[in-house]
């Protein structure tokens, strides 16, 4: 990777490639997360990549919301991948077996990842705002017409995983958290035994060749056992507590609904729909406080919880940043913000790049190359910085952009980057990776 074709001239030229490898993935109302690896489209995904798409193109931007909008199902869920009619993707629909059970016509898997939508959709409308002209009106549209589904997937969130009004989210699946095999989940998924499992054939290791990049095959059966038990059940809501051998309280996806509460707040008072924002702040609140109450007094990191056993997780991986998310407890943030710039994370003075990893590098089991057990990861970059520059920290913003920068002028967009060395991982040409690098760059 260091003797490429690629690296990149100037910023100017950054932006270029990232524009072009987003037209690369655009399959024309859907932009895929990856060209090879991932030939659908994942529902966090989409919004970063919709977010990183309105620098350019407005319109383009909200068709991309419109689609993942179209595959939201009667409960409410927005299901977390979308699939298209590309081939070579597994576990692919029938595998999920959501046929009869996702609205007519979708084609869908049957759980979902991190809210960040309406905290990008108010960032599209706001940027579009300021465009003023057609832009601005589309986007107005937009929201007026979208803010009710938006609502009614923050009403599923609520009540079908957080209805103990805990302020926490529970997740059935590591996919649920987008952080797949980060090792906050360790613990929850040893105590997953697959029963009878389906035979398959993982297709991601064709494509992302080194295997040590990807989860084991041990690690697969789990997710796919986990997929059995919730498809045995048909997604029903109202089942899945008595189905499912994973449960986690997952802190990091609670303050991502937490801070997503507030903006759709907003964007509901803006757009027509006032009479919800009441609730919304409500529930905002309720996030924000259950965030906070997992704080380990002696790490300073927010913490999971395994639901099934009642533990506590309180592993060093980047979920324990979810305060800087949500919170508004200066204290908190202070101390996190101190722990972040610290030797454990970016002040490790063997870092590439003074940027997060996904797991702690003093952690003594990190795998610097392994997807979410200690590689860099450019978008969750970009989503704290902007998490901490809300909540006024322009200094800290400033840093990470300069080092993200850095970072991406290797010009591969990788999915993520091994710490010490800088070298792009996984999958190339990352959608929501070159969508972050235009909202850097805007
Ligand atoms: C998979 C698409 C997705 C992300 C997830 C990430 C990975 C899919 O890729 O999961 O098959 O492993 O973990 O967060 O949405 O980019």
């Amino acid at each position: 990777w260091q003797n490429p074709d690629r690296p990149v001239a100037d910023l100017g030229e950054l932006g270029d490639r990232a524009r072009a490898v987003l037209a690369g993935n655009d399959l024309g109302t859907m932009v895929t997360a990856a060209p090879d690896l991932y030939p659908h489209m994942w529902s966090w995904d989409a919004a970063f990549v919709a977010s990183g798409l309105s620098t350019v193109d407005v319109p383009r931007a909200l068709a991309e919301m419109s689609s993942l909008l179209a595959a939201q199902w009667h409960s409410g869920m927005i299901p977390h991948i979308v699939f298209s009619d590309a081939p070579g993707y597994f576990p692919g629909v029938d595998r999920w077996r959501t046929a009869g059970v996702s609205p007519e016509g979708v084609s869908s898997s049957g759980i979902c990842q991190p809210p960040v939508h309406a905290t990008l959709v108010r960032r599209i409308v706001e940027r579009a705002a300021a465009r003023g002209g057609q832009d601005a009106q589309a986007a107005e549209d937009f929201a007026r017409s979208t803010v009710p589904q938006w609502i009614r997937w923050h009403e599923w969130l609520r009540s079908a995983r957080a209805a103990d009004g805990s302020g926490l989210v529970t997740v059935y699946h590591g996919w649920e958290s987008g952080m797949d095999n980060s090792p906050r989940f360790d613990g929850p998924y040893s105590r997953v035994h697959p029963g009878e499992l389906e035979p398959f054939q993982r297709t991601d290791t064709r494509i992302v060749e080194d295997a040590s990049q990807r989860p084991s095959d041990e690690e697969y059966a789990r997710y796919l056992w986990l997929v059995q038990q919730m498809a045995d059940v048909r997604f029903d809501d109202a089942r899945l507590p008595g189905a499912v051998d994973f449960q986690v309280k997952d802190v990091f996806m609670s303050a991502v609904l937490a801070a997503a509460n507030e903006d759709l707040a907003v964007l509901a008072e803006d757009y027509g729909h006032g009479g919800e924002a009441a609730q919304l702040r409500e529930w905002a609140a309720e996030f924000r406080e259950g965030v906070d109450s997992t704080v380990d007094p002696e790490t300073g990191l927010a913490r999971d919880r395994d639901v099934l056993t009642g533990e506590w997780i309180g592993l060093p991986t980047i979920a324990g940043f979810a305060p800087l998310v949500s919170s508004t407890d200066p204290l908190l943030r202070a101390r996190q913000s101190e722990l972040i710039d610290g030797p454990d994370w970016t002040g490790d003075p063997r870092l590439a790049f003074p940027l997060p990893a996904s797991t702690s590098t003093r952690y003594p089991e990190l795998r610097p190359r392994q997807y979410w057990r200690g590689p860099v990861w450019p978008v969750m970059n970009w989503y704290l910085a902007s998490a901490l520059r809300r909540h006024g920290d322009e200094e800290r913003y400033g840093r990470w952009r300069e080092a993200s920068l850095d970072q991406l002028m290797e010009g591969h967009f990788g999915e993520y980057y091994e710490p010490f060395t800088g070298e792009p991982l996984g999958s190339w040409d990352q959608s929501w990776t070159a969508a972050v690098a235009l909202e850097w760059l805007d």
